[in-house]
């Protein structure tokens, strides 16, 4: 359905550039003169996810959640850039079952690389023990098997990382 917006699933490690590089697309986007919307994992969790922690239960509920708003205003229309560690495959899978339109953008970054840019300090508190259930430390992270689109962020730059993006939406004709 065209009147449909896509849903931009970006999934990854803490640190490996989701949110960087969907609120980049979600420029290009804007630009385009598209309607569009960015769901960070991160401020969600501040808000409608306010609560939640991190076992598979609060990550689950925490993805349920974003799900449904992804769906409610993809279905009006509007492009959805979701930024989400979304760890376990099962999850992806809800996502995708409930969205029209869903794609699965696997944000492919080595746990060294991540754990190298440590922006937020977080992997150095999960190495010490301060942070449990850390995504890629002491809690899994299931790699995408079949994922619509790859990104790597330590080999490739930002931008050609959001034309790969771009592209493969105007090729999906969703414009
Ligand atoms: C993973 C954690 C954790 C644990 C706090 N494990 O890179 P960030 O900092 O800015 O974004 C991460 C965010 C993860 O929230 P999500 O909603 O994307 O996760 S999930 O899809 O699994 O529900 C990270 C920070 O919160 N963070 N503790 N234990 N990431």
């Amino acid at each position: 359905n065209n009147s449909h917006g896509a849903v931009l699933w970006f999934t990854g490690l803490s640190g490996a550039g989701k949110t960087t590089t969907a609120s980049a697309v979600l420029q290009k986007l804007l630009e385009r003169g598209r309607r569009a919307e960015l769901l960070d994992g991160d401020e969600i969790r501040t808000v409608i996810c306010k609560g939640l922690g991190f076992s598979m239960e609060d990550r689950f509920e925490n993805v349920r959640r974003i799900a449904y708003i992804a769906n409610l205003l993809s279905r009006n229309g509007v492009d959805v850039l979701v930024s989400a560690i979304s760890p376990y495959r099962a999850m992806r899978a809800y996502a995708q079952e409930q969205i029209p339109d869903f794609v699965e953008v696997y944000v492919s970054c080595p746990l060294h690389v991540c754990e190298m840019r440590d922006v937020k300090g977080l992997y150095a508190k999960a190495r010490s023990g301060e942070i449990q259930h850390f995504t890629g430390v002491s809690d899994p992270y299931e790699e995408p098997l079949n994922p619509n689109i790859t990104l790597c962020t330590s080999s490739a730059p930002l931008d050609e990382n959001v034309q790969t993006v771009l592209a493969y939406l105007d090729q999906k004709k969703h414009r």
